[in-house]
């Protein structure tokens, strides 16, 4: 078996090159994380090889003992991943404690998983005990559009979600429980992966204060369509600030509600007035 033709390796590879054409990822910025299926393991492991270090991450998920999660790799471009994806990506095995892990595939030409993993890690063992073990995505880009909103609007999660849902219409139906922000911190560590992780437990998405977004999903289609929306919305909003006028309609609290309503969904009545 090729590895490469397994799918769950190509919608991570695709998921990497769409977002680099969307212009999301400058140089090494941006991170992706997919949590494997066991169908998914077992069709890799001949692949496998365990000759390779455990490493101490410096945060602990119990839910995640035992885990596969195929990862980009630190210091590596999006933009280089559809060509060479056994140099810019692996997947890392998580030990017995849920406390380390190691890499069992990738990075061919050496390296380590993300900078950002211990951000992912701490995301995705506080989503999939959020979503009964639905969520298998987690997704970090520099969108610059939401970036831009977080020099001009309260880093505040009413603020970000209000603003986001009255720029485009289908915002309440995509993530009607609102986004999360954090403030300003340095990345990469555990600090910013805890603050992160904490916002999780209520939102789908999470906005990092003049650095990008993380968005967490079931699958590589759903993640990335709501990383689309939120920076479109952010992009409308950016836009009609950038004219100078004042604004004269948007969408009332009242029509949230009804859009919500008609497509099924609760929004978070916590950021409505
Ligand atoms: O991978 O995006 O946040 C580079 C980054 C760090
Ligand atoms: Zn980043």
């Amino acid at each position: 078996m090729n590895i490469m033709e397994n799918a769950a390796i190509q919608g991570f590879i695709r998921l990497c090159d769409d977002g680099w054409r969307q212009g999301w990822h400058e140089r090494n910025g941006g991170n992706l994380t997919y949590r494997m299926r066991q169908a998914e393991i077992d069709a890799c492991r001949p692949a496998f090889r365990t000759d390779r270090d455990w490493v101490k991450m410096g945060v602990k998920a119990e839910n995640l003992a035992g885990e596969f999660f195929i990862a980009t790799g630190s210091g590596k471009y999006f933009r280089n991943v559809s060509l060479a994806p056994e140099d810019n990506i692996c997947i890392v095995e998580i030990n017995n404690q849920g406390d380390s892990y190691r890499i069992v595939w990738g990075l061919e030409s050496g390296g380590r998983p993300t900078s950002e993993f211990p951000s992912h890690f701490l995301n995705h063992s506080v989503r999939k005990a959020a979503t009964g073990g639905e969520c298998r995505v987690i997704y970090h880009a520099h969108t610059p559009s939401v970036i831009a909103l977080t020099y001009v609007l309260p880093l505040t999660a009413r603020d970000f979600s209000r603003a986001l849902w009255q720029s485009a219409t289908e915002c309440p139906i995509v993530f009607p429980e609102g986004v999360g922000v954090v403030e300003w911190m340095v990345p990469g560590g555990p600090d910013i992966a805890k603050a992160t992780s904490e916002c999780m437990k209520h939102y789908d998405a999470v906005v990092w204060a003049h650095h990008g977004l993380f968005c967490a999903g079931p699958d590589f289609d759903t993640t990335f369509g709501l990383m689309h929306t939120i920076e479109k919305a952010a992009d409308v909003y950016s836009r009609v600030l950038s004219t100078g006028r004042p604004i004269l309609s948007t969408i009332s609290d009242d029509q949230l509600r009804a859009v919500a309503k008609d497509f099924g969904v609760r929004i978070n009545e916590d950021f409505l007035d």
